[in-house]
């Protein structure tokens, strides 16, 4: 019979399962993190587990904060569990481990109670507050790079600061109050795909505070420190499958995560109020981490992206069941090698072959089952950031754009049709879905109306030897050319 994961059965686990070795009970929440979803379970508070295992330094519990509805079932199960949770680790080979990960302290719904999770922030304790938000959570016109202040619910929270819908509205309200209280501020620690993600953070919360309070603002920029992070590892969304696996293993988890074995983070080291030594458990202390976080983000992430709208719309459903079609890897590699890596910089003590050849390993992990459709969600978002900035880099040096013009034309089409080229419908999750799709739609006629998407892809369509590719491509998917061809044709043409 399977144990019910909590601290009572805790220790009566098979032995073979990592548990805490630190002492629950002394935990104090020095994190307090907002988003606690599967990646921040594999990720930050796996690292976090780590380093209090290690050292028994138990002042960096994490007091998840949901700001969505939606978060209300995982805070209900985590409950149930005294905040407990299994990570699945799968290895390519079919073998897993397990470990359990005790960092957690409680779970926060936020529009339940404003103010308790403006206080837990403020609260002395608390010396880091952590962001997995997502791309489009940070509120910001990838065309402009500016806060977006049309957003209603960024109106709704400076008329409404006690009971804020933003992450960016709880943050200005504790840190005011840190600041009144004479105290030092909390580090505000972004862990999202972003380029120069602790500058964004910083940048879009001192533009929203500035509207309404500039002196705090002011306060903010002088005294909050926001580092800059690489965050990786592949995470995949968890199934029923995956709660059966660790009841074979011997637990009950209602709603356990699982990913692979590989987990990289590179961090700045500026804290306001000092960090755990996350050093301990793997994670790179570096000064500068520009290099890795574009390399990370224009190969691994916008690699995600190629794979993801091309694999769906052929009518596949994973990542590592589309990178094992050998034409797929390699259009992924050719995106890669004469598309993404011409523009990036060397990057400290990596070899970019190696690490190229390390993501197409990562990807073909059998036993994760990384659905396109989390690959492809929020798309909106992940364009703008994953893919657009080596477009724009290449056709400013001339480089080549082709697989990249060949993604885009294929997201539209994907966009308007909403099946793949079998007649099957694709799960598309995506807040803009609907204007996406009105756009596309359009574009049936008139092509380049979805490339004009300034918020996406800023001036690419006033780019003639872009538009023209991109147009091309869509036009031959409008026509139901099958996506195998036209990638076949695309490698076939660069060795020409
Ligand atoms: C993925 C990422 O969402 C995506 O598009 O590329 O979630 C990816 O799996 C992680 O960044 C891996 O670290």
């Amino acid at each position: 019979m399977p144990l019910t994961l909590n601290n009572q059965n805790l220790h009566q686990l098979p032995a073979h399962i990592k548990v805490p070795e630190y002492n629950r009970e002394t935990l104090k929440p020095g994190i307090v993190h907002v988003g606690v979803g599967g990646f921040h379970r594999s990720h930050e508070a796996f690292y976090t587990d780590n380093y209090m295992s290690e050292t028994g330094d138990t002042q960096w519990g994490i007091c998840g904060v949901g700001l969505r509805e939606g978060d209300r079932k995982l805070k209900q199960c985590l409950e149930q569990q005294d905040y407990l949770y299994s990570l699945l680790i799968k290895h390519p080979d079919g073998q897993s481990d397990v470990q359990v990960i005790g960092c957690l302290t409680d779970f926060l719904i936020g529009p339940d109670n404003p103010a308790a999770v403006i206080e837990t922030m403020a609260a002395s304790d608390t010396k880091i507050v952590s962001l997995t938000i997502t791309e489009g959570g940070y509120n910001f016109n990838p065309a402009t790079g500016e806060f977006d202040f049309s957003n209603p619910d960024v109106k709704h929270d400076i008329a409404h600061p006690e009971s804020p819908r933003l992450v960016f509205g709880y943050l200005a309200a504790a840190l005011k109050l840190r600041r009144d209280r004479n105290q030092k501020p909390f580090t505000v620690q972004s862990c999202d795909n972003i380029q120069h993600n602790g500058h964004v953070t910083q940048k879009m919360l001192t533009s929203y505070i500035s509207a309404f309070d500039e002196e705090l603002a002011d306060w903010v920029s002088t005294n909050v420190c926001f580092p800059n992070a690489m965050v990786d590892r592949i995470t995949p969304a968890t199934t029923p499958a995956v709660i059966d696996e660790l009841q074979e293993c011997g637990i009950d988890d209602a709603w356990p995560v699982t990913c692979e074995p590989f987990h990289q983070w590179v961090i700045e080291d500026s804290f306001s109020t000092g960090r755990p030594g996350w050093e301990r458990c793997g994670a790179q202390l570096v000064d500068d981490v520009t290099p890795y976080e574009t390399m990370k983000i224009r190969l691994l992430n916008a690699g995600h992206t190629v794979l993801g709208i091309s694999g769906s719309l052929h009518g596949y459903s994973t990542i590592d069941e589309t990178v094992s079609d050998p034409l797929f890897a390699r259009f992924l590699r050719m995106f890669m090698d004469t598309e993404a890596t011409p523009v990036l910089q060397p990057v400290p003590g990596i070899d970019l072959s190696a690490y190229k050849d390390t993501l197409l390993t990562r990807f073909s992990n059998p036993n994760i089952k990384d659905h396109l459709s989390r690959i492809c969600s929020e798309s909106s978002s992940k364009f703008a950031t994953f893919l657009v900035p080596t477009i724009k880099e290449n056709l400013a040096s001339g480089g080549s754009v082709h697989c990249a013009a060949f993604i885009v034309a294929a997201w539209c089409r994907y966009s308007y049709s909403g099946k793949d080229q079998h007649g099957n419908p694709l799960e598309i999750i995506d807040v803009q879905a609907s204007k996406l799709k009105q756009f596309a739609t359009l574009s049936k006629d008139e092509p380049l109306i979805f490339l004009r998407q300034k918020e996406i892809f800023g001036e690419l369509a006033e780019y003639p030897a872009f538009a023209k590719l991109y147009a091309g491509f869509l036009s031959q998917l409008n026509n139901d050319a099958s996506v195998a061809a036209i990638i076949q044709a695309i490698a076939t043409s660069s060795q020409a």
